[in-house]
């Protein structure tokens, strides 16, 4: 492990010297500061966060007495940024001097040794404080951890369902704020339990997690891509029309069709389906809305033969919607309830929960539209 590297603030050249040698003595690595806004800029407090690589100290030894900017105002700005890492810092503060150790606490210090120093006293609080700094350093990662694995799909990598949500709510926000359009496309696999049917669940997984690779390759910045339910997808399009998410969507089908899936054992194609919806739409006035509607298109692309993306409210869409599909009944009745009056507050009133029907071939799956109502339901 490198040497821990004690940042000494200290504007007496003497003092500097004897701290440095002794630290140096006892095994540990310094950095001098003699001003408190050396001592800012050494921790990236002054103007802007250190670039990334630069040498950090571990720990400060700070002098309550500096020119420029006193002591208690560097411990301030330093336990006050954002971009300074946890860094213990000690002041050194006058024997007498309870009003200052005082001061030195409230500013964030988190211990203090008088002067002159004792040095054996020294190094037992830095040592103190080194423990606590590497116990705060595997707490912050932890919560890291825990922060990623909350996000993340276990099969796939890629988002789950709970960070999309959460992804979809901030964009549509900001979307409303700023005017611009936002577009959601939910994707299906095609077919797919007869790859778990016919080559086992293990070639499904290798699937799905293929799909979400390919699917995250033909995201741009800014784009989120996650995993929605079972073998539905959703990509999330900030600053895009449904118009345009339709040519995104359909390059992705293509994408899809044109790739062939291997796994243990042997190799499947597949298609996708797509369900586009974007905002601004006069029916689309919520997240929950957004993705009913992306959600109904995408039964629409189911009926109307897979391997399909259609657009919620596209002509092809509302001829579907009237005359209903081939088989099952199912999906005009399934949107009514989308395309129903609008509620008094403008949101679209969802009139008949269990008007779906289970016809067509997507009965087996939850539909994401549900799962969404669910969500506004509990809300
Ligand atoms: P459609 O074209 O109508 O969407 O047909 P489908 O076969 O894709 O749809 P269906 O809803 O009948 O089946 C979805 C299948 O997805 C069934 C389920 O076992 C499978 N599935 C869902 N999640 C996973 C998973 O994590 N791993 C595997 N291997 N299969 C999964
Ligand atoms: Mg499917
Ligand atoms: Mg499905």
């Amino acid at each position: 492990m490198a040497r821990p590297c004690i940042l000494v603030v200290d504007d007496h050249p003497d003092n500097v010297d004897l701290l440095r040698d002794r630290l140096e003595a006892r095994g540990y690595a310094t950095m001098i500061a003699r001003d408190g806004e050396e001592a800012l800029r050494a921790v990236g407090a002054w103007d802007g966060p250190l670039p990334p690589g630069s040498p950090h100290p571990d720990l400060i030894l700070l002098d309550v007495m500096l020119p420029k900017v006193s002591g208690i105002d560097v411990a301030r700005r330093i336990k006050g940024s954002r971009d300074v890492p946890f860094t213990p810092i000690i002041m050194q503060t006058a024997l007498d001097s309870t009003e200052s150790k005082v001061e030195g606490l409230d500013a964030g210090a988190d211990d203090y040794i008088t002067k002159p120093i004792d040095f054996a006293e020294l190094e037992a609080r830095v040592r103190s404080l080194l423990r606590i700094k590497s116990l705060q350093e595997v707490n912050e990662r932890q919560a890291r951890e825990l922060l990623h694995i909350s996000q993340t799909d276990a099969l796939t990598g890629i988002d789950n369902r709970r960070y999309l949500e959460h992804q979809l709510e901030a964009a549509f926000e900001s979307a409303v704020r700023l005017g611009t359009p936002l577009a959601c496309v939910l994707c299906d696999l095609d077919l797919f339990k007869s790859v778990n049917d016919s080559f086992g669940h293990h070639a499904g997984d290798a699937v799905l997690r293929q799909l979400a690779q390919l699917l995250r390759g033909e995201a741009r910045d800014g784009d989120r891509v996650g995993r929605y339910g079972g073998e539905e997808f959703m990509l999330i399009l900030p600053g895009t029309l449904a118009e345009s998410a339709m040519g995104i969507a359909d390059r992705v089908r293509e994408a899809v069709a044109a790739r062939t899936f291997v796994f243990d054992g042997g190799s499947v194609d597949r298609t996708i389906s797509c369900g586009v919806a974007g905002w601004p739409h006069p029916r689309i006035r919520n997240v929950d809305a957004l993705v009913r509607a992306a959600d109904d298109a995408l039964y629409v692309a189911k009926e109307t033969g897979r391997n399909r993306v259609v657009r919620f409210d596209s002509p092809e869409f509302v001829s579907h919607t009237r005359t209903g599909p081939k088989t099952g009944g199912s999906a005009a009745a399934a949107l009514e309830p989308t395309l129903s009056p609008q509620a008094d507050d403008g949101t679209p009133r969802r009139t008949d929960d269990d008007g779906r029907g289970s016809g067509g071939s997507r009965s087996g799956a939850p539909r994401a539209a549900d799962a969404a109502r669910g969500a506004a339901t509990r809300a």
